[in-house]
């Protein structure tokens, strides 16, 4: 196990003296004493330093060992700090490792463990160390077969990856399955499922014409709330098949659900196991939102087929080879299956946006914190303590934004051809990120050594855009600069490959073609213009009045844009950017501004005055009959508390949420006849669906009964009211309740309790009841404290702190989503956040270490802030026995 401080360097990187070439297993499962039997057939890798076979193990009873058959020689097999050591002198040995684990004490949830009942695995990042003794790397790639024999009546269903090869009956009420998964894997994706359930069943024909099942499984009562997650799956195959000619490779695909998961699905092959959270909705039970995570979700587990698990990731460094590809490819999965669903060009184009905000928004509000915090690091990390806390929003997310950057550079055609190499090259390897940049490269003879800077240096850069207007010659000049702030461990950097997309919008609000100098004619509205150094300018020519820049359009590159927009031009763009991307981004811009400015009023006991501009400006938006609802939703919904005390220096919970209040205040009853009206106009009629249309009408209206409970009016709580009584789905429902929640009228207690009362039995929705009590402001002091809550709630029966979700949902929602009740001024918030993060650490070191992330960033706040948070993060880490999970992620917040 690695001590805390105990650092594993990339540049360290040596290949195992042995790999293994097959591996069977058997488990004889038992909630107390499973006992596995692993065959392991270990041969001597040529390129690699001479060693012994290193197998790693953690929480294993070591019962016997054999190699070749015989007892081991005296001394052959040493124990490390690790696991063992096996010294053998031939190039091919076999190593027969009985082990004995115990599921039911297992509440890591890494390896085996129990879940109501049945058991299950996960073995990313290191799981699989505590099943077995094992090389458990990414590089060592194995083909497995797998013996599994339990209870037959508590265990009815045996599942592990690949293909069933036999079952049948034993004596004492057991019974056994044989399952062999024909490619080469690595230990990371192995996985067993023995529990009671059922299975939706599909069969359907790949794009090569073989038939194969699908299966998803879960509790025999949820099989209503699978349908959705089905559907899903099809249409993920058939997108990859189209657009990345990719094919599912076996016979047979499951997804299996488990209420006990610590995050949100592992796409082990060919059975993916799933937090029920991203499998199980109906339109009584799930938001549309839920739909859609659901929808991106399964998208996500099954691209993994093809990228991460057909080629895989060297060592963890490399982790975001998979990740940042794989989410790239379900947000453009995503963004499709939403424009394919509208029934315009301009639908779709809107249904695109709509998507790429959403995933900018998590961006900004996920990976901006992280990259300016003490755990900054590039998608490409160069060390870490703990691999499992290096799941982050920046090898995700970031890593995302690289690839994209990659399609911008090579054009869909040229990034298409980049993938089909990558996989000529490496398919059935464990390779690195260079390997893929390498094919990118090389597919298209593109010159990516520049851009390999993105994998190297953390931070998020500063994108300066400075604009000069020469009316005597018609000419605009456009100067970029860039700067990324120093992060730990790195205090100097480079410049870094920018693609950005520019346009210039005419003084009517229509685009201008552009032209640059030296260039004989104009071109089209919107150029991506590549910055490589420090500075750089662009001459524009041929205009014949002053442009409007719009720059970043379609955000083309992860970087925070530095540009001087008074507010008339951010008026001006939220009217008329033709690039939606960017006209939300202008409404975004203008009301940081405004709450910036009135947090700033309310620090100094000002008075709180909402400007004039900014009530027109949003109101033509809110009025807009032309524009997608969905999109109008996004850009008159406030940005994230999250992202805003990123921007607000220093940062200051309590008047930021004084601004916000009174904002939504002021503009919900200014505005209400127009909120009303268009919360009449967009009704949805007819049956539930889940679709593009109706979730962008829904999600709009709720937004309109936000900002009126937010205003309190008489009228608008029984608005609201009357919307939670009589909804006919949970979009409806929740959306009621959120608006309801956030005010101090009496019908918020009487529809929390209904809400209770109606789902008393259903994890998944009880989760969204926490969460949203959680995270609710405060509209008048004499309401109670959300900490009086959060404790009270702890003691519903509901709440578990051995359930990951609703750790996320209860403690989460208040450590994460809550800023000015969490950073409440007598430091309760942190005495609690101590108390639960090594209470939960015991248990769960990566649930409690997600937690224990919520104050790493505490030192963007005020001198005050930051004296009271250093004593809660220092009684953390002086606690005894603490994970390397949590120490590492205090160690460094300390450090
Ligand atoms: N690969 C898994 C994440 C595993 C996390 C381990 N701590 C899910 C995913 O990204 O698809
Ligand atoms: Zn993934």
């Amino acid at each position: 196990m690695p001590t805390p401080g105990n650092l594993i360097l990339r540049e360290a990187y040596q290949p195992l003296a042995y790999g293994v070439e097959t591996v069977d297993l058997d488990f004889n499962l038992d909630p107390q004493a499973t006992v596995v039997t692993s065959r392991l057939k270990c041969v001597r890798n040529p390129d690699a330093a001479a060693g012994p076979v290193v197998l790693f193990g953690e929480a294993l009873e070591l019962v016997s060992i054999a190699i070749d058959g015989a007892a081991p020689a005296e001394g052959q097999v040493r124990k490390t700090e690790s696991g063992l050591e096996v010294n053998v002198s031939a190039d091919e040995v076999v190593l027969t490792i009985v082990t004995r684990i115990n599921p039911s004490a297992n509440l890591t949830l890494s390896g085996l463990y129990q879940s109501r009942g049945g058991f299950y695995t996960q073995c990313e990042a290191e799981g699989f160390r505590r099943i077995t003794y094992f090389p458990d790397r990414p590089d060592v790639m194995a083909r497995y077969t797998v013996r599994l024999e339990a209870d037959a009546a508590t265990c009815p269903v045996l599942l592990s990856n690949g293909n069933l090869l036999e079952t049948g009956t034993l004596p004492n009420g057991r019974h056994f399955a044989r399952w062999e998964d024909p490619f080469l894997k690595p230990s990371y994706l192995f996985a067993l499922v023995a529990a009671e359930l059922s299975a939706l069943e599909r069969t359907v024909t790949t794009m090569s014409g073989r038939d194969v099942l699908l299966q998803v499984w879960v509790e025999a009562r949820d099989l209503d709330r699978v349908e959705h997650a089905m559907d899903s799956l099809i249409h993920s195959m058939r997108w990859d098949e189209e657009v990345f000619g990719l094919e599912l490779d076996l016979d047979r695909f499951m997804i299996v659900a488990v209420s006990d998961f610590n995050m949100g699905a592992m796409e082990n092959k060919g059975l993916n196991i799933f937090n029920t959270k991203y499998v199980l909705a109906n339109p009584d039970t799930g938001t549309d939102l839920d739909f859609e995570n659901v929808e991106s979700v399964v998208a996500h587990e099954y691209f993994h087929n093809w990228t991460g698990n057909r080629v895989t990731c060297r060592d963890w460094f490399q982790l975001t080879l998979k990740e940042g590809l794989t989410v790239f490819r379900d947000q453009q999965f995503t963004a499709d299956m939403m424009a394919r669903a509208s029934d315009s060009p301009a639908a779709a184009a809107s249904a695109r946006a709509v998507t790429r905000i959403a995933n900018v928004r998590g961006l900004r509000s996920g990976q901006f914190p992280e990259d300016a915090g003490p755990m900054a690091h590039p998608i490409r990390p160069d060390s870490y303590q703990e691999i499992n806390n290096f799941y982050t929003a920046t090898v995700y997310q970031k890593g995302a934004e690289v690839i994209r950057m990659i399609l911008t550079l090579l054009g869909r055609e040229g990034f298409r051809n980049g993938m089909d190499l990558y996989f000529s090259y490496h398919d059935g390897q464990a390779v690195t990120c260079d390997d893929f940049v390498g094919c990118m490269a090389e597919a298209n003879g593109a010159d990516l050594d520049l851009f390999m800077r993105w994998y190297s240096q953390a931070g998020t850069p500063r994108l300066k855009a400075e604009g000069a207007w020469d009316a005597a010659t018609g000419t605009y000049t456009l100067t970029l600069s860039q700067s990324t702030p120093p992060t730990p461990g790195q205090p100097e950097k480079l410049p870094l490959h920018i693609p950005v997309a520019v346009g210039l919008i005419g003084p009517d609000g229509a685009d201008l073609p552009l032209r640059l100098e030296g260039e004989a004619n104009a071109g089209d509205t919107t150029r991506v213009l590549n910055l490589k150094e420090a500075s750089r300018s662009w001459r524009f020519t041929g205009l014949a009045a002053e442009p409007v820049p719009s720059v970043l359009r379609g955000y083309s590159a992860p970087v925070i844009l530095e540009i001087d927009e008074d507010d008339e031009r951010l008026a001006f763009r939220m009217a008329h950017d033709a690039d939606p991307f960017n006209r939300w981004d202008a409404a975004q811009r203008f009301m940081e501004r405004v709450v910036l400015g009135l947090a700033a009023d309310a620090a100094a006991g000002r008075k709180l005055e909402v400007p004039q501009a900014f009530g027109h400006a949003f109101r033509a938006l809110l009025v807009n009959e032309s524009l997608d609802p969905a999109f109008v939703a996004e850009t008159l919904a406030l940005p994230s508390e999250a992202y805003l005390l990123e921007r607000m220096q220093p940062a200051d919970p309590a008047p930021l949420r004084a601004a916000l209040i009174h904002l939504m205040r002021e503009v919900g009853q200014a505005m209400q006849a127009d909120f009303l009206g268009r919360y009449l106009d967009l009704e949805v009629e007819g049956e539930y669906r889940y679709h593009p249309a109706d979730a962008g009408k829904r999600s709009l209206r709720n937004l309109c009964l936000r900002y009126l409970a937010a205003w309190g009016g008489p009228t608008a709580i029984d608005l609201a009211a009357k919307q939670f009584e009589h909804a006919g789905n949970m979009t409806e429902r929740y959306g009621a309740l959120a608006a309801l929640v956030q005010s101090d009228a009496p019908q918020r207690t009487e529809a929390l309790a209904a809400f209770h009362d109606r789902y008393r039995d259903d994890a998944l929705v009880l989760d969204k009841w926490f969460m949203l009590q959680a995270t609710a402001w405060r509209w008048s002091d004499a309401a109670p404290t959300t900490l009086d809550q959060v404790r009270a709630l702890m003691a519903n029966p509901a709440f578990s702190l051995s359930n990951p979700n609703k750790v996320y949902s209860l403690l989460g929602g208040y450590f994460k989503s809550n800023a000015a009740e969490f950073h409440r001024p007598d430091g309760a918030g942190y005495a609690f956040w101590a108390e639960q993060v090594v209470a939960l650490d015991r248990n769960n070191p990566q649930v409690a270490s997600r937690m224990a992330r919520a104050l790493e960033g505490w030192r963007k706040f005020t001198p005050e802030i930051q004296a009271r948070i250093r004593v809660a993060l220092e009684q953390v880490a002086a606690t005894e026995g603490l994970s390397p999970d949590v120490a590492e992620i205090v160690g460094k917040a300390l450090g």
